[in-house]
């Protein structure tokens, strides 16, 4: 078994969700920590030398940092109930291409390192990409230190309690200047690897995005004493919201909007909610057309809740334009990989925050399930090996 292989079979029974099933491995959480001692460990034990950064971004250096840095990595952390290989991949592909560059004698003419960046999912305090959002500057420490997880607790504390300084938080100027150049590799999200029959392909670009939160509030009560003329149920308008949603996507060409996540207030079976939260997932490939689709979603929100005699309030919680890869760094690898496939993604990155600071690219590895953020997100171990040999002849490449 390759060492990527052997890597991720090192952590597969880490932050398994018996509940959700896949996995759940949220920021500072026991499992996401783990992981982080795990990296460490095995960064070590392949010789690099490892930081952990002001917003708790994990570094592993093949020498000494430096400026002009090639950098490649991902993240740890995942979705709840997400896949095996939907960040680990790159973390993993990427410690074995370092041992591959040391073992054969490699030296470096720039510095390379692995980052492994924090709770690029959300998946705890609701805003993705928290930590390379925060080092570029693109998400204020005071907004990301007040957000909440679901038991109320603050990213502040959390972080304090696993032995990081939230007066640190904030732009790193210092660390994200040393990066020259940003290639992370991931599994691919979908089925644009599959029709393509190729292991790799190199990433074109990554679409709008953004996730916003509709609260409709209404009054709770009784669900036995209250007449259906006397009730105003939020959880009506949510529902009713939920399939608006779908209808109004289906609209809009190459949309994708999800409702994923939606919680009533108490939350009793005999109880009418006073409030029902719900998350949107907006994607839409056309220019100010995520934005859009959402004002058009907004609308129909509110006109759902007057008709049940309730409120809603919509916020933005996260929003990213769409990224484009730097052309010339594209092609330069598609052509050293023999050709490759260039492949847009619908899914978000830590590299779409950099790519607006850094030449980024990204490398895809084949997913034959085509399904990710669920438990049947998938990669063969001959193509997690092509991936690491790919990854490594970049590396070669942009450092040598
Ligand atoms: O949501 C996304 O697209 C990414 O997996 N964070
Ligand atoms: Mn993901
Ligand atoms: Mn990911």
């Amino acid at each position: 078994m390759s060492s990527a292989n052997q890597l991720l079979a090192e952590i597969c029974g880490v932050g398994t969700d018996p509940v959700r099933g896949g996995y759940s491995r949220h920021l500072f959480a026991p499992a996401e920590r783990e992981l982080r001692e795990w990296f460490t460990a095995a960064a070590r034990a392949r010789g690099l030398r490892v930081d952990t950064d002001r917003n708790a971004n994990l570094w592993a250096w093949f020498g000494a940092p430096g400026a002009d840095a090639v950098v490649t990595g991902s993240h740890l952390d995942s979705v709840p109930g997400g896949g095996a290989y939907d960040g680990p991949l790159g973390v993993v592909c990427a410690l074995a291409a370092f041992e591959l560059l040391r073992a054969e004698g490699f030296s470096p003419r720039r510095p390379l390192a692995i980052v492994v960046f924090a709770e690029e999912e959300g998946g705890r305090f609701g805003v993705p990409c928290l930590g390379s959002r925060l080092s570029t500057g693109t998400l204020a420490p005071e907004r990301a230190l007040a957000l909440r997880d679901t038991d109320g607790v603050t990213l502040a504390e959390v972080a304090r309690a696993a032995g990081h300084d939230p007066a640190w938080f904030g732009r790193d100027v210092e660390t994200m200047g040393r990066i020259g150049a940003f290639v992370e590799l991931h599994v691919e999200q979908g089925k644009g690897l599959i029709h393509r029959d190729a292991p790799i392909a190199v990433g074109s670009g990554i679409i709008a995005h953004g996730r916003w939160r509709f609260s409709f509030t209404g009054q709770g009560n009784h669900a036995g004493t209250t007449l259906l003329r006397d009730r105003c149920d939020p959880m009506l308008p949510a529902a009713e919201l939920v399939t608006a949603v779908r209808r109004l996507a289906a609209t809009v060409p190459q949309a994708r909007a999800t409702v994923g996540r939606l919680v009533p207030v108490p939350g009793g079976t005999n109880v009418i909610a006073a409030r029902v939260d719900l998350w949107l997932d907006a994607r839409v490939p056309a220019p100010g057309s995520t934005r859009a689709l959402v004002a058009e979603i907004t609308e129909r929100a509110e006109a759902v809740a007057e008709q049940e005699g309730c409120t809603v309030e919509v916020r933005e919680e996260s929003y990213e334009g769409a990224a484009d890869f730097d052309p010339a760094l594209r092609d330069r690898l598609a052509g050293l990989l023999g050709d490759a496939p260039i492949l847009a993604t619908g899914a978000g990155h830590d590299a779409a925050v950099l790519a607006p600071f850094v030449p980024t690219a990204m490398l895809f590895v084949r997913n034959p399930s085509g399904i990710s953020h669920a438990p049947e997100e998938y990669a063969e171990p001959d193509d997690i090996d092509h991936g690491t040999t790919a990854l490594a002849r970049v590396l070669r490449e942009l450092a040598g």
